[in-house]
């Protein structure tokens, strides 16, 4: 659809695609645009307060911004979304505090944002299960009758985001599974950045992912993941046909990882250095740049948005070296709704070893 040179088309057969398209306008385009520089300059931020000891981890999402923001600005305003680790791009499109996400890489916070307020749920660690987390939230939606009622204020559906390694836990297989019986307003959007850490796209699967849903009655759709028009359109399509009461539906957007898995993680170890050069000429915001240009977006506007991720960089690094150590008693806040003796007496004994340590050091 948006060539490396930045020529935009629509083919023939994806004209239902191209209608969300046209409703778009500059502004649009423009948002689009800021939002994934926003991110970069964001996680290169981030990348370099890990490493001067502000973060215990960092998970960049390089190159994969066109698919974030994009899929991110195709969901709507009552839907929920069960990221992974990675999604700090589809993070900002709904508004969350960029500063809750390096709470939780500093090990400071448990989670980060209330779902119950931004609909943006936590980041899940443990490789696909926020896909069964999302299927049960989607079932439940269904229950509800919060699907295909024509209300735009009711109807909802729900999106979740996993890797191309994730779709290897049978997790994966389940989700499909059950919002495939149950009908579930679900769309399952798989980044295939071409890697689980050192794991090639090759070693999960011999057929394309996006046909993964197909046995279980999931359609699947690819989609250039680098181009952030086709990553909105075709999640805006999927999410509206999801709240319409069509059922769950897998877009597999075809992408990269350019940076690191994490920063424990050296790529030059396993990646060869041709397709890393390969997908660099195909980098999501050059080639949305060079879009821009066509439509007669001119130096002021990107020199804006430089100037605007510099503020955002210095703001960053500005909070994370002003930020306090929460209480204690957060990490025993949330474990259960209703108190706990277990749960109190670890309490105990850590404010006791802890005060141990005013006293001189601990026996
Ligand atoms: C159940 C489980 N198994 C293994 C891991 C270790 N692990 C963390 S990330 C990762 C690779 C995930 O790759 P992919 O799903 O493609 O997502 P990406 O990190 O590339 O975005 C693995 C194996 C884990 N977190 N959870």
């Amino acid at each position: 659809m948006l060539s490396p040179e930045g020529i935009f088309e629509v083919p023939a057969e994806y004209a239902e695609y191209g209608k969300y398209i046209e409703r778009l306008n500059l502004d649009d385009f423009l948002k689009f645009y800021r939002d994934m520089a926003r991110i970069r300059r964001f996680d290169n931020e981030c990348t370099a307060l890990q490493r001067q000891g502000q973060m215990g981890l960092w998970v960049q999402a390089l190159g994969q911004e066109a698919a974030q923001i994009g899929s991110g600005y195709g969901v709507g305003p009552n839907d929920h979304m069960f990221p992974s680790y990675r999604e700090h791009g589809v993070a900002i499109t709904h508004g969350i505090d960029l500063m809750s996400i390096i709470k939780i890489m500093r090990g400071v916070n448990h989670g980060g944002w209330n779902p119950e307020e931004t609909r943006f749920h936590l980041y899940a660690i443990v490789l696909a299960t926020q896909v069964l987390h999302a299927t049960g939230y989607a079932m439940g939606v269904n229950f509800d009758g919060l699907v295909g009622t024509g209300n735009p204020d009711v109807d909802q559906a729900v999106i979740t985001y996993f890797g191309d390694g994730a779709t290897a836990e049978g997790d994966v297989s389940e989700a499909l599974l059950f919002a495939a019986t149950t009908k579930a307003p679900l769309v399952f959007f798989c980044q295939n950045n071409q890697w689980a850490i050192s794991s090639p796209v090759s070693s999960q699967t011999v057929v394309p992912l996006y046909l993964r849903g197909e046995g279980f009655g999931v359609p699947g759709i690819q989609v250039d993941g680098n181009d952030v028009l086709a990553c909105y359109a075709v999640t805006a399509k999927h999410m509206d046909d999801a709240r319409n009461g069509l059922g769950p539906s897998l877009i597999e957007a075809l992408t990269y990882r350019v940076g690191a898995h994490t920063t424990s993680d050296d790529p030059t170890k396993y990646r060869p250095a041709d397709e890393l050069e390969y997908w660099q000429a195909r980098d999501p915001l050059l080639r949305f740049e060079k879009f821009l240009r066509r439509q007669g977006v001119g130096d002021d506007f990107f020199e804006e948005v430089a100037k605007a991720g510099d503020e955002l960089a210095e703001q960053i690094r500005a909070e994370t070296f002003a930020m306090q150590n929460p209480p204690l008693e957060n990490i025993f806040r949330h474990v259960y709704s209703d108190p706990h003796p277990m749960v109190a007496e670890q309490q105990a004994w850590l404010e006791g070893y802890e005060a141990s340590f005013e006293e001189g050091e601990p026996s």
